[in-house]
């Protein structure tokens, strides 16, 4: 099967590279990715002779078109992803997520090619702290943030085309993911490449806003999973069970790395802050029979410590941009 993979060079898209190399040796994978701020050809570089790279952008129609054309199916991960950034300057995720998800959707339709597209437990809004439901598949869209507002926008395109233009393709909203080669503006890597630099914790607002985390590698097995077993036309909610609010990620952190408890800052919030996320994943366990093989985050969350020590370089060279970012909008 040659697939193509958009946004393979960022967090998730190199673990799903890396990793699909070693699991579906057959695949012939070619990478589209922008290498925008969030991401590094060298990340690629074990399997460089063995896979296509392209650099350039989704929302170019042509090029878009001549690789779909080629192509057996798509797995698209390319966006911007951060929420602060999307806080900031709204207009990059506008272009790659909403106009880049359109301009793939006109090429698979086009081709007859197969899409898998990826998305985030974001664009359901939030859940109150003591509210006992979580996140299905029923659940309307409701998003917060100019992030999220692009990745709604881009599934109802996705979901549109799916029904009126009968195109191949599945749906999968996943909850928050940590793991190597998560870029530092993100909470779990922001705080342990801060610690292992000697500078506490920074935590939005209480610190009681709750996330849903995966690792990584659970998630791209789940997406491996629909290409290969879910039911076109559907959505599939990603999720390990894993509900934990900042402030218990950070303690944790501080323990694994051998710091005190209240070694840590509360910071200014960020605005319109999404309180809860939760994922009820039955559906894809049901269908598909996939479960999330770290239970337990403790193991994760230890092993992703272990990679940033053992790559600063990787690290180092974002950290200082990424960190006077910050102190601009004063978090
Ligand atoms: P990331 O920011 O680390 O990587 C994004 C990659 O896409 C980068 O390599 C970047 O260069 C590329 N890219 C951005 N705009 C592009 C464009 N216009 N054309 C081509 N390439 C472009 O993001 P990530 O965390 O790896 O997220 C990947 C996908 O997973 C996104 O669609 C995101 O919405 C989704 N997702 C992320 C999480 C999470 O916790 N990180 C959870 C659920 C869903
Ligand atoms: O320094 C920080 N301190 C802090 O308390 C940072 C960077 C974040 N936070 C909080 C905000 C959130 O409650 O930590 C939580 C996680 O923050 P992010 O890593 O920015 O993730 P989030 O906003 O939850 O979005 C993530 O999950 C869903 C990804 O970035 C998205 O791409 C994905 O769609």
């Amino acid at each position: 099967m040659k697939v193509l993979v958009t946004g393979g060079a960022g967090f998730i898209g190199t673990n799903f590279v890396l990793r699909t190399r070693a699991t579906r040796p057959d695949w012939q994978i070619t990478v589209l990715d922008a290498l925008t701020y969030a991401g590094s050809r060298e990340n690629l570089s074990p399997v460089a002779d063995q896979i296509e790279f392209v650099r350039g952008n989704v929302a170019d129609a042509d090029l878009v078109d001549r690789l779909v054309a080629d192509a057996d199916a798509v797995v698209h991960f390319a966006a911007e992803s951060h929420n602060d950034n999307s806080l900031d300057d709204p207009w990059p995720f506008m272009e790659s997520n909403i106009i880049g998800t359109y301009r793939l959707l006109e090429a698979v339709r086009r081709h007859h090619v197969r899409l898998h597209h990826i998305s985030t437990d974001e664009v359901y809004g939030d859940l109150e702290l003591d509210d006992p439901s979580r996140f299905t598949e029923q659940t309307p869209v409701n998003p917060s943030s100019p992030y999220s507002a692009s990745k709604a926008s881009a599934d109802l395109l996705v979901r549109a085309w799916i029904r009126s233009f009968g195109i191949e393709a599945t749906l999968s909203n996943c909850s928050n993911n940590y793991g190597p080669y998560q870029h530092v503006e993100k909470f779990i890597p922001r705080q342990i490449t801060g610690i292992l630099q000697g500078v506490k914790p920074k935590l939005y607002g209480a610190g009681a806003n709750v996330r849903d985390w995966i690792h990584v590698d659970d998630h791209n097995d789940a997406v491996v999973t629909i290409l290969e077993k879910g039911r076109l036309g559907e959505t599939y909610l990603i999720g390990a069970d894993g509900e934990m609010n900042n402030r218990q990620i950070v303690a944790l952190l501080l323990e694994l790395m051998g710091k005190p408890a209240d070694w840590f800052d509360l910071v200014p919030d960020r605005p319109g802050h999404d309180m809860r996320y939760a994922i009820d994943s039955s559906k894809l366990r049901a269908e598909t029979g996939w479960t999330p093989k770290y239970q337990d985050i403790r193991a994760g969350l230890t092993q992703t410590i272990e990679w940033y020590r053992a790559n600063e370089a990787w690290w180092t060279r974002d950290k200082e941009r990424t960190e006077q970012a910050y102190q601009r909008l004063g978090r």
